[in-house]
């Protein structure tokens, strides 16, 4: 969940086709499919900002509402070109745990005390380090101790991830990391300091979209990794992926709201009119991945998106518009370049957390979906040109959207993605 990691910051996941200017920059959108540069300083007032402007998520992008699908399902796998061996097999998205970081990550035993966890599997196999039989409690009275044995007979990899991996060593290193009265256990903040909800679902909610899940086994150099520990090694290798960013991240528990305040603020966005153009484009019109931190508030809970539906979408009047708002008054306020303001429901389909295991789960048992509640705003040309929540989702809304580029690369030294990648090959390559 936490260490949400952008590293690389590219453009766009389709390249811009060039194309005629063949209206006033008035009716240019960032990132319009009919325009070759956004419009600016054309008096808009609460429109959307730089942070919100889909142009940052891709380029080519359709913005006229009528053009726009009312649904759209990630049913193409965003792989299908790289590893066509998985297509029919492996389903486009898959669930996994997110490997909490107070649990030990990918160090995790997740098949028992006696099983090697993946990266004391990757030790073996390509680090030439047998490692420890036994792994002790991740935090408590004799931690440290425990852990100073362990270090020394542990290989590389599974040392460095129990020691530096989202400050998992507070919770053995003998300190009182967080100054609440513990050592190296729960306290008032966590386990030192460690939350439960950190973890490598940044990890997974890319990889789960741009490779394929494992089918079966692999044994490799003379070590078996079940497909929960292929999928663990591969969340190890996406801990730095390279992503584009839609909507500020928001750093408050408590979101206050102000119904004069910028539709644009890092608790209030992501700006409803950005995501509509964007879930739209991505899972409507194209085959795209995507990403969202369901959590408006401080916590980041990244989910893959899988799919949208509009359930509501009736043009209205200024004053319905402030009302649902939360707002009062005949006219509307807010973006002034908007000629036609639409009320919108759309639920938003994403996936939740799995179980590690020795079978492939996909996703479609883990699907969940919320419900958006916004004030679209269409400018002159029909085009969308920004939105606002209103008052009943402004709590409950999509902190930011996010899409992996392409490149991607573990955190932890002493693992080499080109192993990694060998392992997904392998992993559904046919028996
Ligand atoms: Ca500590
Ligand atoms: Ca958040
Ligand atoms: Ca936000």
């Amino acid at each position: 969940m936490k260490r949400y990691v952008l590293g690389l910051t590219l453009l766009g996941s389709i390249h811009l086709v060039g194309c005629a200017d063949t209206q006033s920059k008035a009716d240019c959108q960032p990132g319009d499919a009919e325009c070759n540069s956004r419009p600016v300083g054309d008096g808009k007032s609460d429109g959307w900002d730089d942070k919100n402007d889909p142009a940052v998520m891709a380029q080519h992008l359709e913005y006229h509402l009528e053009q726009l699908p009312k649904k759209g399902w990630r049913d193409k796998p965003v792989w299908k070109d790289t590893y066509p061996e998985a297509v029919g097999k492996a389903e486009s998205v898959w669930a996994d745990t997110y490997w909490p970081a107070s649990q030990g990550s990918h160090n995790a035993r997740w098949q028992g005390s006696d099983v090697k966890s993946p990266l004391e599997k990757y030790d073996v196999a390509f680090n030439n380090a047998p490692g420890c039989d036994t792994q002790p409690a991740m935090y408590g009275t004799g931690a440290k101790a425990n852990w100073d044995t362990y270090n020394q007979c542990a290989g590389p990899a599974a040392k460095w991830q129990t020691e530096n991996y989202e400050e998992i060593g507070l919770m053995h290193n003998g300190i009182d990391d967080d100054g609440d009265g513990t050592i190296d256990d729960y306290g008032s903040d966590g386990i030192d300091g460690v939350q439960g909800w950190w973890g490598s679902c940044h990890a997974w909610t890319p990889a789960s979209q741009l490779v394929p899940e494992p089918q079966h086994a692999v044994t490799m150099n003379g070590v078996t990794f079940e497909i929960g520990d292929i999928k663990a090694l591969i969340q190890n290798a996406f801990d730095r992926t390279s992503a584009v960013m839609l909507g500020g991240r928001c750093n408050a528990k408590e979101i206050t709201h102000d119904v004069h305040g910028s539709a644009n603020d890092d608790c209030s966005d992501v700006n409803p009119g950005a995501m509509h153009v964007v879930m739209t484009n991505f899972l409507g019109i194209n085959t795209l991945p995507l990403v969202e931190d369901r959590t408006a508030n401080y916590q980041v809970w990244n989910q893959p998106v899988v799919g949208y539906e509009i359930t509501k979408q009736d043009k209205v009047d200024a004053a319905t518009a402030m009302k649902c708002i939360g707002a009062t008054g005949d006219t509307y306020t807010y973006n002034t370049d908007a000629t036609d303001l639409y009320e919108v429901r759309m639920t938003v389909s994403y996936v939740v957390e799995g179980s590690p295991g020795t079978s492939p789960i996909g996703y479609r048992n883990n699907v969940s979906t919320d419900d958006y509640h916004y004030i679209l705003e269409v400018g002159s040309t029909g085009k969308v040109i920004g939105g606002r929540y209103c008052s009943d989702a402004e709590n409950n809304h999509i902190d930011f959207l996010w899409s992996p580029t392409g490149s991607w690369h573990p955190s932890n030294p002493n693992v080499d993605v080109d192993n990694i990648k060998k392992l997904i090959k392998a992993a559904v390559a046919p028996q």
